[in-house]
């Protein structure tokens, strides 16, 4: 009996237990539960402290992932988790070529209350019809081939239906994830704004960001002050529209890889980090120069750029300080993503070394919460609404 009895419990577990393990298998693969935690493989370089990610696959596999880890940002807004879902099964044509910036996804993957902003704000405009814009944008080429000729400004627009006067455009067919400002420090160079501009607007187009290019030119005679100019760009800009961040871009950096995505970073990011003229290699690790974006909260705790660096080199240098002694890290897109073509040219006059610039490096640290957006000066001469862009003509004085 009491053998009985032991042999029935025995039984009994026994029975539980396979019972379990079917109601557990069952749960994993009918129902995908309990929910996976896949999270991008990252790649960090150490040399450069960069991060970068490898996403594999011509299917969109790597999307599938990267899209996972985004909807894990966002648990709780099931509207999104479909779209997400959905998006995840379309491969895209940037997938073919099997690299996805990394940084790119994560910014998108801002949070919800970020999206919840934007979306209400959005909806007040009548767009509420419209979804948000894919996570990675679908029409995307990846390399580019640069065009070098010069067309004149009219011409470009005609050429880029859906261009508004002063150089705004936004997808119409979703909420664009991105309201960017490109702000180009500028004097005197009207062949390469053509060349630039009839590079950027398809391809800033094709990434589906709401954005506007600024100009800002810097009137004779005093020396060429490429950061101040930013500043001030970065200040009209946001005086005009609801930016969420800022790329500065030198008027003559073509790029070349339309998967260089010009959207809000998580971290301020360094997008030009591969150049012809260096032999698409970064001359020095630190190097912030060229093209960068940097989202507009960080860009304010860092008190922009310094006022200070008249004349050529230097100001690029006292800005990655900026972002080292506020917590961030520059950020970078891998280096055949970051591509870009410079136009051949000589040292403009007006531009040349800045002797101090050594000296003033020195004090980065003890002058950035005093030298910057906060000490700004200048005067407007000018504001021009050309089709493809705003020129904005200003004064600076130089002490
Ligand atoms: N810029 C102007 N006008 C000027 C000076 C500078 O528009 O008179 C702007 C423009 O956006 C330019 C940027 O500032 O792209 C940076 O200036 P740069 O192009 O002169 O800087 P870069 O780093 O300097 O390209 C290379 C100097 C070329 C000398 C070559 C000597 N071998
Ligand atoms: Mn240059």
């Amino acid at each position: 009996m009491l053998t009985h009895c032991i042999k029935y419990r025995y039984f009994n577990v026994i029975n539980v237990v396979i019972l379990i393990c079917l109601i557990n298998f069952c749960m994993y693969r009918f129902l995908d539960f309990p929910k996976s935690n896949t999270t991008p493989a990252t790649n960090a370089n150490s040399k450069s402290s960069v991060n970068i990610i490898r996403a594999s696959g011509v299917t969109g596999e790597g999307s599938q992932s990267l899209l996972t880890a985004h909807k894990d940002t966002i648990k709780g807004n099931s509207s999104l988790d479909l779209k997400f879902k959905q998006q995840s099964i379309k491969p895209t044509l940037a997938s073919s070529t099997s690299l996805i910036p990394k940084s790119d996804i994560a910014t998108e993957a801002v949070g919800k209350k970020r999206e919840e902003t934007t979306e209400a704000s959005e909806k007040s405009q009548n767009t509420s019809i419209l979804q948000f814009c894919a996570i990675i944008p679908p029409k995307l080429y990846g390399p580019l081939a640069t065009y070098s000729h010069s067309t004149n400004f009219k011409e470009i627009a005609k050429a880029n239906p859906g261009l508004q006067p002063g150089g705004r455009s936004k997808p119409t067919e979703c909420i664009s994830r991105h309201r960017v400002a490109i702000v180009i420090p500028y004097r005197n160079r009207e062949e390469h704004l053509q060349i630039l501009l009839n590079n950027l607007h398809p391809m800033l187009m094709r990434q589906q960001l709401d954005y506007g290019i600024f100009v800002i030119d810097q009137a004779l005679p005093t020396r060429f002050n490429r950061a101040m100019l930013m500043n001030i760009g970065y200040a009209e800009a946001m005086k005009r529209y609801n930016y969420q961040c800022a790329v500065f871009h030198d008027v003559d950096l073509l790029p070349e890889n339309d998967r260089n995505i010009y959207s809000c970073p998580e971290m301020p990011r360094h997008l030009s980090a591969a150049i012809d003229k260096f032999r698409y290699r970064l001359p020095y690790a630190g190097i912030y120069g060229g093209v960068s974006a940097v989202r507009k909260d960080q860009f304010e705790k860092m008190n922009g750029f310094s006022n200070m660096f008249f004349g050529w080199g230097g100001e690029d240098d006292d800005m990655a300080t900026r972002i080292r002694n506020s917590g961030y890290k520059i950020t970078r897109y891998p280096m055949d993503i970051a591509r870009y073509r410079m136009i051949k040219h000589t040292r403009d006059k007006g531009n040349e070394l800045n002797p101090q610039r050594y000296a003033l490096l020195k004090t980065t640290s003890k002058r950035m919460k005093t030298d910057g957006l906060n000490s700004l000066n200048y005067t407007v001469q000018e504001v021009d609404e050309q089709p493809t862009h705003l020129r904005i003509k200003v004064f600076i004085d130089e002490k």
